[in-house]
């Protein structure tokens, strides 16, 4: 059975570093078991071009396909384009079932299958297992019902089958890198790049969060064989840098310290970068060096706000002290600190954007990421903002990068003046340039040039947008209307298994 993964174009600019881009993992990472079990899959990454919807189904044609299979990573805000891809998909192969997964479809399930004729099936939670079942269904003509994990329609009605049981053993299932060209991939200027996952999941309760319920329980790969993987990425493929893909892949320091010391031990070059808490760099204060010797050059740390109340209402489980200490400490060992700071959670006057400068200036972290808050409907965040406004009734445009829900107080255009002014004074003030120009490390200085580089793409990209193509509504739908009820009881994807491992 012939197989056609298709990874859409997005529409966010902050995702189109100009002519780079990294492997779509997720789609790999289903690829691997079917090619395994002898389906014959091939992948269209239209993130290249970008390729036109046409284009795309053009490509397609010509591998005339029994099963075409759909995903995106920037999933909930690539949903419309997906949309639109299967209705002209659906024209042209009328026979061909359309597969759908990832986190948004995952959780929209019913709505998505009640309101687009032209997907077949969606796979909810994680892909590797589930898509692979129901390849074999397919072929073997099994009924649907018995794949847990899914989403389809029977007799004209939307059905599912019970919650997937998660992967406990992540290294069962393996990564389809030969769907790739390596050359292509590159991320951090030109560096050869791919995406890997330590872990999944988080253990957490922040409560805007839309990762940690789809992944459900905390688990990590074999740290030595994750450190095989990647050096042979490396020697045979020339990669230079992994991004780490993991919400927290420090969780065990017992497991991430057996996978940094196995990384050094096959001395290869790698350039790491990922997210993590900052309580897992204080905690690993004594490690941290071992941390820069297998090649991390940057964490992104989610600071989220300057206000202790505020990190308790969403909480996020952190402390300012720690979060100071983490950027602190990160420095001492030459290792860049990224901080993303969610606008939008709480501020209520120009004030409160005021205080937030302040607060990252004081943190003096290298490199910042403003964000706004998005709500995802399982998330427990959600209900607590049903009754704001939304501004931005596009959800293409629900990708953390504009703004979709009024401010209290403040009118969306002057959180946009705050938004844009705390990045550039962040980002050009005298400490962040002579970083970028006199540190004493070669690779510290070109990430924080290129990080500049695409700052300046990105800054003024959205400046133009914002002034010239953005039509914010005065007086939207509350967000319940608009988006429709809370979906927090589908907040854990998975099946739970007995507890959680231990994390430290
Ligand atoms: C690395 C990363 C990036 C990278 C690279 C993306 C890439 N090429 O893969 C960069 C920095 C470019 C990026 C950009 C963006 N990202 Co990003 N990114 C991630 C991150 C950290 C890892 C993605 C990943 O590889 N995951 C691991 C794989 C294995 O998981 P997966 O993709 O979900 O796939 C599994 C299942 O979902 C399912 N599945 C997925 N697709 C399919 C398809 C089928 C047919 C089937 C059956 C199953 C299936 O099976 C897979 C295996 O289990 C995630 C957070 C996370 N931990 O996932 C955020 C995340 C995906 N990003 C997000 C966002 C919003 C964006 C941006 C819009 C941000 C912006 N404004 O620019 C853009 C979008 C553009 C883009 N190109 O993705 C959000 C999406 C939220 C949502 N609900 O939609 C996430 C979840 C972060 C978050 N905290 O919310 N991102
Ligand atoms: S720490 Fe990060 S991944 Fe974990 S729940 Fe909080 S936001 Fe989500």
């Amino acid at each position: 059975m012939k197989i056609t993964l298709i990874n859409p174009p997005h529409t966010a600019i902050g995702s189109r570093i100009p002519r780079e881009h990294l492997p779509p993992l997720g789609l790999l990472s289903i690829g691997g078991p079917l090619i395994d079990a002898g389906f014959h899959v091939t992948l269209i990454d239209a993130e290249f071009g970008p390729m036109s919807l046409p284009d795309i189904v053009r490509h397609v044609l010509r591998f005339e396909p029994d099963i075409v299979m759909i995903g995106h990573s920037g999933s909930s805000s690539a949903h419309p384009t997906v949309v639109e891809l299967c209705g002209l998909l659906k024209q042209t192969l009328p026979r061909s079932p359309i597969v759908y997964g990832g986190v948004h479809p995952t959780y929209h399930w019913d709505e998505i299958l009640r309101d687009c004729a032209d997907l077949d099936v969606i796979v909810r939670g994680e892909g590797e297992k589930t898509a692979l079942e129901l390849m074999q269904a397919l072929q073997l003509g099994t009924p649907l019902e018995r794949v847990r994990g899914l989403a389809f329609r029977k007799d004209g009605e939307v059905v599912s089958t019970p919650p997937a049981e998660m992967v406990l053993n992540l290294d069962d299932y393996r990564v389809a890198w030969e769907l790739i060209d390596h050359k292509r991939y590159s991320y951090w200027g030109g560096k050869r790049a791919v995406v890997v996952q330590f872990s999944r999941g988080c253990p957490y309760l922040c409560s805007y969060c839309g990762q940690r319920g789809f992944w459900t329980q905390w688990r990590h790969r074999d740290p030595v064989k994750l450190a095989r993987e990647v050096a042979r990425l490396h020697r045979e493929h020339g990669v230079e840098l992994i991004n780490f893909a993991d919400e927290l892949p420090t969780g065990s320091r017992k497991t991430w310290k057996a996978f940094l010391e196995a990384l050094i031990a096959e001395q290869v070059p790698l350039l790491l970068v990922g997210s993590t808490r900052a309580s897992d760099i204080v905690r690993d204060k004594d490690i941290l060096h071992l941390y820069k010797r297998a090649g991390v050059i940057r964490f992104l740390l989610g600071i989220e706000s300057y206000d202790d109340a505020t990190l308790s209402t969403i909480r996020k489980g952190a402390s300012t002290t720690e979060d100071q200490l983490a950027i602190q400490l990160l420095r001492e060992h030459g290792i860049i600190s990224m901080a993303t700071y969610v606008v939008g959670f709480n501020e209520q006057s120009d004030r409160d954007y005021w205080k937030s400068y302040r607060h990252l200036i004081r943190y003096d972290p290298d490199q910042v990421q403003l964000l706004y808050v998005t709500p995802h409907r399982w998330t427990p965040f959600y209900h607590t903002a049903a009754e704001r406004q939304v501004v931005q009734p596009d959800t293409r445009r629900w990708d953390y990068k504009h703004q979709v829900l009024s401010a209290n107080g403040v009118p969306a255009w002057r959180v946009f003046v705050w938004f844009k002014c705390i990045e550039v004074l962040m980002q050009a003030r005298p400490k962040a340039l002579a970083r970028t120009l006199f540190h004493r490390d070669a690779d510290y200085r070109h990430a924080m040039r290129w990080y500049t580089r695409i700052g300046r793409r990105v800054w003024f990209h959205e400046v133009l947008e914002f002034i010239f193509r953005t039509r914010l509504l005065k007086n939207g739908p509350k967000l319940q209307s608009f988006m429709g009820g809370t979906l927090a009881t589908r907040e854990y994807a998975l099946a739970k298994t007995r507890g959680q491992q231990n994390r430290r």
